[in-house]
């Protein structure tokens, strides 16, 4: 580090060159990605709280407040106006909370946590952080998970079940209703982890989707992930975690002596109020309208991408939600091309091209998506 500081025009120049090298969302070739621009008013909010720290809540009354009316709010969306829960970093860490509820609950000697195979990889951090043994069952071909594979993974030091209600690879949703009956049956936790679907299921059944059922409506379920930096549309860094009643938060109660509040129950201690203040606005601002026709924006663009892969003749998954998969003998090369052509794509575990449709991408993406795309296979 230097003896001087340099000038705010010189440091601008060096963030702004390094700036130039990130690929931007706007440009609507970025088909791989869960997160997406925040919403315009996103980025005002989140001005007005840089120095509100959730970590000592008496501090930030009002702040904390907003943080509660979020989870408030979401619980609502969930079917659940007593959940209580927090604003957290990401999906990653309000999945990991919800295993360490579970893990604690229980108080099993070698704990073990059976997910789906295609469950997403925080839930291997989260396991191994816990000192749990992860089980991963199968997936059926419709890619939601075995319920059968499930019961028999179950054992006595089974302490959770985890479902997906939009997997990250093919934005499935396990039958969590079945899942419940077992959780409810066996005394087992059931965490939910829909930090993509949990903003858009809701909509889709609104717009007259079939979809399954995957909230506290069902009486299993004991925690949810939902994720306000993904189909929310607030800043990065945004997830939330949500569980049933207030008595689950007792398993994982530090006791914090000196601060305002005497008790935390989240996994950083200073953390910031400006996520859970732009969640809040956002919430407020759009209501669930908002959010729906934001699903449907992104639901008819899908479908348009789905309707025109078909008639090129590829193996297409019907979409659940706005995650498209489809499969091509020479998968491979064609994602090089796109590549090539500037398309970020990705690739499912099992080499399927996976686009995900967030709110991005336009209408004129996808036709010259398709126009690359039928260039590329006449090659
Ligand atoms: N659960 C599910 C179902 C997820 O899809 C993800 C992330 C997580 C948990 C973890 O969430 P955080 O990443 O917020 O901790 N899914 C995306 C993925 O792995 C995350 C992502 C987002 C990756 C944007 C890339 C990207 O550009 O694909």
């Amino acid at each position: 580090m230097q003896e001087d500081g340099i000038s705010e025009k010189e440091v601008l120049k060096i963030l702004g060159l390094s700036r130039r090298k990130d690929l931007k969302y706007s440009d609507g070739k970025i088909l791989s990605s869960m997160c997406t621009m925040p919403h315009i008013f996103a980025r005002k909010v989140y001005r007005f709280f840089l120095e509100t720290n959730l970590g000592d809540a008496g501090l930030f009354k009002g702040t904390k407040e907003l943080e509660d009316q979020s989870i408030k709010l979401l619980g609502s969306l969930l079917s659940n106006k007593d959940a209580c829960g927090f604003i957290v970093s990401g999906g990653t860490e309000a999945n990991l909370m919800a295993l360490w509820v579970a893990r604690n609950k229980a108080g099993k000697e070698k704990p073990e946590v059976v997910v789906s195979e295609g469950a997403h990889f925080s839930l291997e951090k989260a396991s191994n952080l816990l000192g749990m043994k992860l089980i991963k069952a199968r997936n059926k071909k419709d890619r939601s998970v075995d319920i059968n594979d499930v019961k028999k993974n179950i054992g006595e030091k089974t302490v959770a079940i985890v479902a997906s209600a939009g997997s990250t690879e093919y934005g499935t949703i396990d039958d969590v209703e079945a899942l419940s009956e077992i959780a409810l049956n066996e005394g087992i936790y059931l965490h939910v982890d829909a930090a993509f679907g949990g903003f858009v299921i809701p909509f889709l059944r609104d717009l007259g989707y079939e979809v399954r059922k995957f909230d506290f409506s069902l009486r299993g379920v004991s925690s949810i992930t939902i994720d306000p930096h993904k189909m929310g549309l607030s800043v990065i860094p945004s997830g939330g975690i949500l569980f049933r009643n207030r008595e689950l938060l007792k398993y994982i109660e530090t006791e914090a002596p000196y601060l305002t509040e005497k008790v935390q129950h989240t996994i950083l201690g200073t953390r910031s109020g400006a996520s859970a203040a732009t969640t809040f606005s956002l919430l407020k601002l759009l209501g669930k309208k908002g959010y729906r026709d934001n699903v449907k924006k992104c639901m008819d663009r899908t479908i348009l991408l789905y309707n025109e892969l078909k008639e090129l003749g590829m193996d297409v998954l019907k979409p659940t939600m706005n995650i498209l998969v489809f499969n091509h003998n020479k998968a491979d090369i064609i994602s090089q091309k796109l590549a090539e052509k500037g398309w970020v794509t990705s690739r499912t575990r099992s080499g399927e091209i996976r686009l995900v449709i967030m709110p991005h991408i336009r209408e004129e993406n996808i036709i010259q998506f398709i126009e690359d795309l039928k260039d590329i296979l006449k090659r």
